[in-house]
């Protein structure tokens, strides 16, 4: 088994939001974080649901990865009121330590579709929105954590229109932008297998250096089901210096829903990698080779889980045949 579910999941209910404000009062489910380790301890940021149906991200700090505090007030992202089309949800946070700083990618639902928010925050304290990016229907956006040849990389997913839903596609693509404002599309970088467990996919968490490539996680979702879609997690290698190179990729998932809390929720059959942490690197950044690595995942829509592995054990799933 290539992860491992902690003994504690779910780690994160919605008995584990706690606020005097009205808008977090009892609410429904708290799923999908963005995740980063910062001086040793994990930031996540979580998006909580209420019983409007109104989407709130909350910070949540743990010196183990595991017991988390979570803010009582939801992030503020100074500037998104900008924004000429009302906003009606923010989510999905992706969050990448890159040129010293916490960017934070958003999927932002506004009134003719999906489009990609990035934000930036030094201390998970003060957050300032720094615009759309994408000018397309588009979701899972993630970007690397390192400049390549002076650019800013990124993944993201474009949507088109879905009879059963809201958008969603089977191309992962590499964009690039030298100043966070003009991202230039590159290539696409990893495609759905229609059949198959991925048939629709999308980015999990930023991608990670390793000395086998960038290690990318990634959900994808079987459509092949009359009464429901099944969210599974995998992974894939990509070039270092050229990341549209796809060098390998998992054949089995990774991770699938079985327990009751990823069987059962607000959307069932659920597993949703969005956060990863590696906690060992090396002087150059890559990550070692047995570095504990903690996944955090939304499960059906409603709670968060935390599956653990080793580098190691993820590059030798991505190159098994
Ligand atoms: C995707 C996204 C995720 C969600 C998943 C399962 O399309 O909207 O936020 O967790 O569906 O419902």
């Amino acid at each position: 088994m290539v992860l491992t579910r902690h003994p504690d999941n779910p780690i994160i209910t919605r008995e584990s939001i706690s606020s005097s404000l009205p808008e977090l009062d009892d609410v429904s489910s708290v799923f999908n974080p963005g995740a980063v380790l910062v001086d040793g301890k994990v930031h996540l940021l979580l998006r909580v649901q209420n019983r409007g149906r109104e989407t709130y991200l909350l910070h949540a700090v743990s010196d183990d990865g595991v017991q988390f505090d979570i803010d009582p007030e939801p992030v503020v992202f100074k500037g998104i009121e900008e924004i000429s089309s009302p906003v009606y949800h923010v989510y999905d946070p992706r969050i990448t330590k890159l040129d010293g700083r916490y960017y934070i990618m958003l999927a932002l639902d506004i009134h003719n579709g999906c489009r990609l928010g990035l934000a930036v925050t030094d201390d998970f304290q003060e957050y300032k929105f720094l615009g759309i990016k994408s000018h397309i229907d588009n979701r899972n956006g993630v970007l690397f954590p390192e400049r390549i040849n002076g650019q800013v990389f990124r993944l993201d997913r474009p949507n088109h229109p879905m009879a059963d839903g809201p958008g969603s596609g089977e191309m992962i693509w590499l964009v690039s932008s030298r100043d966070f404002t003009r991202w230039i599309p590159h290539s696409p970088v990893l495609q759905g297998r229609p059949h198959f467990w991925d048939e629709r996919i999308g980015a999990g968490p930023p991608p990670v250096k390793t000395r086998d490539g960038w290690l990318l996680l990634y959900h994808g979702v079987a459509t092949h089901f009359s009464s429901s879609n099944i969210y599974q997690a995998g992974a894939a290698l990509l070039e270092l210096e050229d990341p549209c190179n796809l060098l390998a990729r998992t054949r089995f998932n990774i991770l699938e829903p079985r327990e009751m809390y990823e069987l059962v929720g607000q959307v069932p059959n659920v597993v949703f990698p969005s956060g990863m942490v590696v906690w060992d690197t090396d002087d150059e950044g890559f990550a070692l080779p047995d570095s504990r690595v903690s996944i955090y995942y939304g499960a059906a829509d409603t709670v968060v889980g935390l599956a653990e592995t080793t580098i190691a054990e993820l590059v030798r799933a991505c190159r098994e045949a």
